[in-house]
């Protein structure tokens, strides 16, 4: 027989939900569509909402509490309880911005803010065609103390020591696998302070929909900078206009990863199912599940994605610096035209 979950009407007379906890949601989802992601758009806002969840996530170390130090509370809402602290961390440059914007909106709604975060993370994903339904919680313990410097990885990290630093900030779960799987974010990101020169030049060629082009795009030889060349933390991209962090480039060459980071081209099922399952994870790093209220269902399901997976226009096979020593590069189409420029975001 078919199971029956029983839902509750919620006060505000117009939804209902598998728990009362998640009620309030809606109005905060609104909210946040409506006034910071203009009206429920792929954009800036939301790019770097998902961006903060991992650095208030990530800022977690089990090995600093070994040595008898505070290591961070991970998904608990220091990065915005303690801005004026945590954004002057050298790897969080540009967050004092969406902290700021999105202040308003934790004061006037009844979440904690590790909640928010990680909820509006989610919510601005979702307005990404392509992408996958993210999971939100809410209960989660707001921090009572900064997380400690030196735990949010850089983009001129090795890949030991981003591969060190996320084994350890997740209790050995996140290997160099889920690593990449985790990288998947950067389908819909841009930088804004690596080159301060060309703010908003995105990492892929369509920062405004979730595919596998950042994995595509990230495999080709570098030839040109967006803006000005010898930035900490960057290398020459592919395409006029985009930026390539270093960090990406290494590890899409590293052989304990390259062929991960190849398997996600033209694989947008994956692209979507890892990202949701390790996203499902840092976002309660340092929270106790037990603990937790599963609301995903308020999260809206993305649109489907658009456009083929493809080599931008005047690149090819050719252009690809093969990584991956088991299996060759898949062949893909080459969008017709001149050579594609990116605009910032
Ligand atoms: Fe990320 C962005 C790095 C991971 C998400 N990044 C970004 C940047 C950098 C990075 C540098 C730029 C900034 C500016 O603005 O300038 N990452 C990084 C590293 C790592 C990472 C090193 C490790 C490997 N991410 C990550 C993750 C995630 C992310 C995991 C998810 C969750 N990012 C992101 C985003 C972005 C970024 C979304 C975009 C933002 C905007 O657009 O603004
Ligand atoms: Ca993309």
């Amino acid at each position: 027989h078919a199971a029956l979950t029983r839902r509750v009407a919620c006060p505000d007379g117009k939804n209902t939900a598998t728990n009362a906890a998640c009620c309030q949601l809606f109005a905060v989802r609104d909210d946040i569509q409506e006034n910071l992601f203009h009206g429920g758009q792929c954009t800036a806002e939301a790019h770097e909402s998902l961006r903060l969840t991992f650095h208030d996530a990530i800022a977690i170390s089990p090995a600093l509490e070994a040595q008898g130090k505070f290591g961070g509370g991970g998904a608990d809402g220091s990065i915005a309880i303690f801005s004026e602290i945590e954004t002057n961390f050298h790897p969080n440059i540009g967050l004092d911005e969406i902290v700021e914007l999105q202040k308003p909106f934790i004061q006037r709604h009844n979440l904690s803010v590790a909640d928010f975060i990680q909820f509006a993370g989610a919510v601005g994903a979702s307005n990404c065609p392509g992408a996958p339904q993210l999971a939100a919680f809410v209960g989660r313990k707001d921090a009572t103390q900064p997380a400690p410097d030196g735990l949010v990885p850089e983009p001129f990290h090795t890949p030991d020591q981003i591969f060190d630093r996320l084994a350890d900030a997740s209790q050995g779960e996140f290997d160099p696998i889920l690593t990449v799987w985790l990288l998947t974010a950067h389908t819909v990101a841009a930088a804004n302070d690596v080159d301060p020169t060309v703010p908003g030049s995105p990492f892929d060629s369509t920062p405004g929909i979730w595919d596998t082009q950042f994995f595509v795009e990230t495999q080709l030889r570098g030839t040109t900078f967006p803006g000005t060349g010898g930035n900490q933390g960057e290398v020459e991209s592919a395409i006029k206009g985009t930026l390539r962090l270093q960090s990406d480039h290494t590890i899409a060459r590293d052989s304990r990863t390259a062929c991960e980071w190849q398997s996600f081209v033209n694989n947008q099922t994956k692209a979507q199912q890892m990202f949701q399952f390790v996203f499902h994870d840092l976002s309660i790093f340092g929270q106790d599940i037990n603990q937790l209220v599963d609301c995903t269902e308020v999260v809206p399901i993305p649109p489907p994605p658009q456009g083929v997976t493809h080599f931008p226009a005047g690149l090819t096979i050719a252009d690809i610096e093969q990584a991956c020593a088991e299996t060759p590069f898949p062949s893909l189409p080459t969008d017709p035209g001149p050579a594609t420029t990116v605009a910032p975001v």
